[in-house]
């Protein structure tokens, strides 16, 4: 008998909305539309401290960009229309963002403010049917909502970022398994996902300039270097990343966050208000009537990104020490070092009842 085995790629789709923050803005005002929308810290004609969160294409236009000292924003575009920050307003319109790319979603992983990474494999298994879904979910954002995105679709998380990266602004992208490595190949290695500035200048020093050099690089040499990390970059740059889209559950959990009053990387305050949050959490939980045995932490850097880290205590626990010791500990091992953070969250999660003998539904 002779057995056929196909190999089924997934289709994997990254949905990041253009402009956010200036784009909400113009949606409450449409007068400022035509004009260059700089989102972020009070210039305060050109002696204000702080950055860009984000601008308009027509602010990209004189060379405005995100993260950028709001100061040098001003004397780039002094008449820019210059707006502050409104989390709440931008969080309201993500989770009608996120509603809608849901009902699409075989598998849902919020992976920003503005952005989320779908699995479609089953309703989009090839190039047509994942242009087309690609297509509705788009019309559907701008139709219900006023908001424009772009989307990249490939094999796995990876390209699709990749690959929706170079469909900005207000465009779709798609690159097949076959043609991923090709599609990443001549990229400086900066813009390869996961390479941030400081590895960027490492690789560089290393000999390795392009996407394609790494592709080939060493494996020996980039682990003695970078560690597991080499070996994550190295098969990143052959256009493969075998990371599922994975929900981050938030379910069935206790948990309090705190946003900064100014964005921080001062260590020692931020594990102060983690000890802080831990206690509350340990608080409600034992309130509530329940044990834990899983922390998670979550941080939220100055850009927006947002990074969840879990681990088990080993046990059922009622005791706010182990919330603390573990959030601390997580904190440790996880906060990338002189990054700004707006806001962190403290989590508990595998909940029992102190007798163990109700359901959770009685409780949630
Ligand atoms: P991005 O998706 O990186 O950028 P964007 O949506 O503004 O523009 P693009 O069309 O290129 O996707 O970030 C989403 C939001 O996160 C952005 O609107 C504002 C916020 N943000 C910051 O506050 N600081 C930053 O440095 C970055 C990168 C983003
Ligand atoms: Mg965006
Ligand atoms: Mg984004």
């Amino acid at each position: 008998m002779i057995v056929l085995t196909f190999d089924i790629m997934p289709t994997i789709m990254l949905i990041d909305m253009d402009y956010f923050f200036a784009a909400c803005e113009e949606l409450r005002k449409p007068e400022i539309r035509s004009k260059p929308v700089v989102v972020g810290a009070d210039p305060k004609k050109g002696m204000g401290r702080g950055v860009v969160s984000t601008c308009n294409y027509k602010a990209r236009e004189f060379g405005i960009h995100s993260g950028m000292p709001i100061s040098i924003a001003y004397r780039l575009k002094p008449d820019a229309v210059f707006l502050p920050v409104d989390d709440a307003y931008y969080e309201s319109m993500s989770d009608k963002v996120m509603k809608i790319i849901k009902e699409y979603a075989e598998k849902f992983e919020q992976a920003s403010i503005d952005e989320a990474f779908i699995d479609v494999s089953k309703a989009a298994p090839d190039k047509n049917s994942a242009i087309e879904l690609a297509q509705t979910i788009k019309e559907r954002i701008y139709k219900e909502l006023g908001l424009p995105c772009s989307i990249g679709i490939g094999p796995n998380k990876l390209i699709a970022k990749m690959a929706c990266e170079a469909a900005k602004p207000n465009g779709i992208k798609y690159v097949s398994s076959e043609e991923a490595k090709q599609f990443i190949a001549d990229m400086p290695i900066g813009k390869l996902y996961g390479v941030g500035k400081k590895t960027a200048i490492k690789l560089e020093s290393m000999g390795y300039k392009k996407v394609a050099d790494l592709a080939k690089a060493n494996l020996q040499k980039l682990i003695s270097a970078l560690g597991t990390y080499g070996i994550e970059l190295y098969n990143y740059a052959n256009g493969k990343d075998e990371s599922p889209v994975q929900e981050n559950y938030e379910i069935k959990s206790i948990g309090r966050e705190h946003t900064f009053e100014k964005d921080t990387a001062n260590e020692e305050e931020i594990e102060e208000a983690i000890a802080k949050l831990a206690k509350e959490v340990a608080s409600d939980a034992s309130a509530k009537g329940f044990a834990f045995s899983t922390v998670t932490l979550k941080l939220r850097y100055a850009n927006f990104e947002e990074h969840l880290k879990s681990k088990g205590i080993g046990y059922s626990s009622k005791d706010e020490r182990d919330v603390e010791n573990t959030a601390i500990s997580l904190f440790k091992n996880a906060y990338e070092r002189g990054e700004p953070l707006r806001k962190i969250g403290v989590r508990v999660s595998g909940l029992t009842t102190f007798k163990g003998q109700k359901s959770l539904r009685d409780y949630l």
